[in-house]
């Protein structure tokens, strides 16, 4: 290794690194880098401990650096560092699909594995496509997202996607793409309290969709069953099971995007299981490795599955795949991790704790410039008034002031979106709401 000063000065330059969805001239400017983690807490390079209310990015659900998972992936490490997935197997990946369908929905009990959260939404969309053709319904070619979606980064999950400043650098993206209307109205759900009243019937405007394209060239409806990246926004009541009905109804695929909702954000294992919703494929990654390795996975319906066994018996029944596809250092992760949230009881404490999540950001309401508060689970979205002609400033402000006190939140346009490891006590639910209380009322502009 290169010693010295010049060296130091090379390895400490931030020049050389593109960092995503990052403001990079400012960052470069006012680093903020995270050097450890334990817990519920960063610790950051100038020696602070910061408190973490996103679990880091939705994904440190059991709080980092868990002593079983990082033991679990050092053995693996050693043990079996690669396998190749195509046409060879190792025995890990086997036990954590298998294990992995246990707390899936009933009935989706196959896992198609990827790395990341946009690999699995491109995988699902894909495996939608391919399993209409394989049953003869090759017509069923257009796919349904819905406005302020984000389903990763993929062409794909931005084709669906609806986010216009993910979309609309980056050329037209997937053709027959259509989007449903996104549900976010303030004038009727301001500060809902977990799912808001009104707003199912937006769940009907698929039919309009159906009438323009016919429901017979219509593979898939894709949402995310709580928004997330775009804000939080929380589906309506009966919202869900407005769309699931008419997916069944026109034998159109339900996806499900459960990036984010899965492994217990919402005190259950699934958003599928909360809501009492179940869909067709179901994609995850975050909280599958408790953010540790990267992992995605996109769960079918049985009937999926078994409409691509068949043909000759060395037919490869679907040309997708990755080089990483469960591996090995993953899926020991992610085992390890499916043991922490049952031995820890994670997601029981989640639902227990949403009451008291749901009171603290509540009282936000009143605060100086937040125009709104939705929760549900261990989640929350407070949206702030922007200050006239800066958009995104008012929230920036609020992140960073929370930043030097010490609190990690994350902000999308003018929304402060928390979503802290499920291991929260209430003391720190209290600070990270306090923190962000005395950052609006003293950054007031
Ligand atoms: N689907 C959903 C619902 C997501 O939330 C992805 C897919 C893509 O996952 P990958 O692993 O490819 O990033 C996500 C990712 C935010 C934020 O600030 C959220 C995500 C990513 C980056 C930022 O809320 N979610």
């Amino acid at each position: 290794m290169e010693t010295g000063t010049a060296a130091t000065a090379r390895r400490n330059d931030l020049e050389a690194l593109w960092m995503p969805f990052t403001a990079n001239r400012h960052f470069k400017a006012n680093p903020r880098l995270l050097t450890d983690a334990a817990g519920m807490y960063f610790t950051s390079h100038d020696g602070r401990r910061i408190l973490d209310g996103i679990a880091g990015l939705w994904c440190v659900n059991a709080g980092h650096t868990h002593p079983k998972i990082a033991a679990a992936i050092a053995a693996q490490a050693r043990t079996l560092d690669y396998a190749p997935p195509f046409q060879m197997g190792h025995p890990l990946a086997f036990e954590y699909a298998a294990r992995l369908t246990e707390i899936l929905p009933d009935g989706l009990d196959h896992v198609f594995f990827a790395n990341s959260g946009s690999e699995a939404v491109d995988t699902a969309l894909k495996i939608a496509l391919a399993y209409h053709q394989v049953r003869g319904e090759g017509r069923r070619t257009r796919l349904i997202g819905r406005e302020r979606g984000y389903h990763g980064v993929g062409f794909g999950g931005i084709s669906v996607g609806g986010i216009a400043n993910n979309r609309k650098a980056f050329g037209l993206g997937l053709p027959g793409v259509d989007h449903l209307p996104h549900t976010h109205d303030l004038a009727h759900n301001a500060f809902s309290r977990g799912q808001p009243a009104w707003g199912a019937h937006l769940a009907d405007e698929l039919e309009r969709l159906l009438a323009l394209h016919g429901a017979e060239t219509i593979a898939a409806v894709i949402v995310e069953p709580v928004a997330g990246s775009t804000g939080v926004l929380i589906p309506p009541k009966g919202y869900l099971e407005r769309l699931r009905a008419l997916c069944d109804q026109h034998g159109i695929l339900l996806i499900f995007d459960e990036v984010i909702t899965g492994f217990g954000r919402l005190g259950a294992a699934f958003a599928a299981e909360y809501f009492g919703v179940r869909p067709d494929l179901l994609t995850c990654a975050k909280g599958m490795t408790n953010g540790a390795v990267p992992m995605g996975g996109v769960a079918v319906r049985r009937e999926i599955y078994d409409a691509f066994m068949q043909g000759p018996e060395i037919a490869i029944e679907l040309f997708h795949g990755y080089t990483y596809s469960g591996h090995p250092l993953a899926a020991a992760a992610a085992l390890a991790t499916l043991d922490v949230y049952r031995d820890e009881g994670l997601f029981e404490r989640a639902a227990a704790l949403a009451p008291y999540w749901q009171e603290a950001v509540h009282s936000l309401n009143g605060v100086p410039h937040v125009i709104d508060v939705r929760n549900l689970g261990l989640v929350a979205g407070i949206e702030l008034a922007p200050i006239p002609g800066q958009p995104t400033r008012r929230a920036f402000d609020v992140f960073l002031a929370c930043y030097e006190q010490g609190v990690l939140i994350r902000t999308t346009g003018d929304i402060i979106a928390l979503s802290p490891p499920l291991i929260i006590d209430k003391p720190e639910i209290d600070r990270l709401i306090d923190t962000i209380a005395s950052a609006l009322k003293g950054g007031a502009r």
